[in-house]
């Protein structure tokens, strides 16, 4: 699963990014920079606390993946710079969601390329843009589908005439597709499209490092354009925070009045945007958390470990890593007959600990 970053050019998402994956790719760039692919952890206490008990030789996060894209909207310039061959909405068409930056930073070492700081205009302004690039999508497979639909009456090829019509005047009206109401049926056809405006999205406002503590409230116009409440952060203290010892790193949030860094709070809100949760592994040679769509049988969860152990899936022993905790070890927690047997169908939920009994 992975998350486009996107955002005008020079709002942050490259300094964003690398607080994300601890990386340290070029910024400053305005748009001519490249792609950047990169893997970011997600914090977890429920494993910090485990690989404490178990002692293990490895330690496993769940991860995201991120792709950092020069920017959208107001980059034109920068596009035009961008070297042959990087296609850039296919590198977002494959995101299955994307996190949004805006730039609420005052900087005049940075200038805005619409000249002024102004998130909300620059929220609208993306916005358009993504359903701009889908409308131009729809719009040419509307063409070809025409052509072929009046040569031979295909009831598959009509079907998808007659719905990318209707999200055409959807588009057309400034609705992005995620607004729309699909059936099953309807979402497979259109997932080859890799639609932008159909993705879910984050948006993170990336303020200047005196107004880090804002709540997510003082950006009201967020929630009441994408439906959910914007993580604040300053990019570039993240970024630095991230390239910092783990040692150090508690002396300088402090210092800045924050109790956590602000990237966990991304990684996590990303996670949950994919539709993901974690369940648990645990013993001596690893403790590992597992990503999997909400709703996952234990069948399928244990096919993420190994395809073997859903070929040869007999049972799961699952405890919630609270109930757990609370007895202190595995063999408590069967003495105490908290260690439920579950089967195949078995819903796994988020946090619970997990054991495959199998046979291949
Ligand atoms: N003052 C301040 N500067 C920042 C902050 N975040 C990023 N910058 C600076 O803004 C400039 C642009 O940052 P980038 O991360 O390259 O922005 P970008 O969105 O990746 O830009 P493009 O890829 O060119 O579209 C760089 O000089 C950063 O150092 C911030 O929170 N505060
Ligand atoms: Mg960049």
């Amino acid at each position: 699963m992975k998350i486009g970053v996107i955002g005008v050019a020079a709002c942050g998402k490259t300094t964003l990014f690398n607080a994300l994956t601890g990386g340290e790719a070029g910024t400053g760039g305005y748009g001519a920079s490249q792609i950047h692919i990169g893997v970011a952890q997600v914090a977890d206490e429920r494993v910090d606390a485990l690989t404490e008990i178990f002692h293990p030789k490895k330690t496993t996060y769940a991860t995201v993946d991120f792709a950092d894209v020069p920017g959208l909207g107001e980059s034109r310039e920068g596009a035009s710079q961008r070297a042959e061959g990087e296609s850039i909405p296919q590198a977002l068409e494959g995101a299955d969601a994307l996190v949004l930056v805006l730039r609420a930073f005052d900087d005049p070492g940075v200038p805005h390329p619409r000249g002024s700081v102004d998130p909300a205009r620059d929220l609208g302004d993306m916005k358009l843009d993504l359903i701009l690039r889908d409308l131009s999508v729809v719009e040419r497979r509307r063409e070809r589908l025409e052509k072929l639909v009046a040569k031979k009456k295909d009831p598959d090829e009509m079907a998808e005439f007659e719905l990318l019509g209707r999200l055409q005047g959807a588009l057309e009206e400034g609705k992005p597709l995620s607004d729309q109401e699909l059936g099953e049926k309807e979402i497979a056809r259109l997932r080859g499209f890799g639609f932008l405006s159909a993705k879910p999205i984050l948006v993170v406002i990336n303020v200047g490092e005196d107004r880090i503590n804002e709540p997510p409230e003082a950006f009201a116009f967020v929630k009441e354009e994408v439906g959910t409440e914007p993580v604040v952060l300053c990019a570039q203290l993240e970024a630095e925070l991230s390239q910092l010892p783990e040692e150090e790193r508690d002396v300088f949030l402090s210092d800045y009045g924050l109790a956590q860094p602000a990237r966990d709070r991304v990684i996590l809100a990303s996670f949950d945007l994919l539709g993901l949760q974690s369940f648990l592994t645990v013993g001596e040679d690893e403790v590992r958390a597992w990503p999997i769509r909400k709703g996952t049988s234990a069948l399928h969860a244990a096919g993420t470990i190994h395809s073997d152990l859903e070929r040869g899936f007999i049972r799961a022993e699952v405890v919630s890593y609270e109930d757990f905790m609370a007895a202190g070890s595995m063999a408590a927690a069967r003495d105490r007959g908290i260690l439920r047997v579950e089967g195949k169908e078995y819903e796994v939920k988020d946090g619970e600990i997990m054991h495959v009994r199998f046979n291949v």
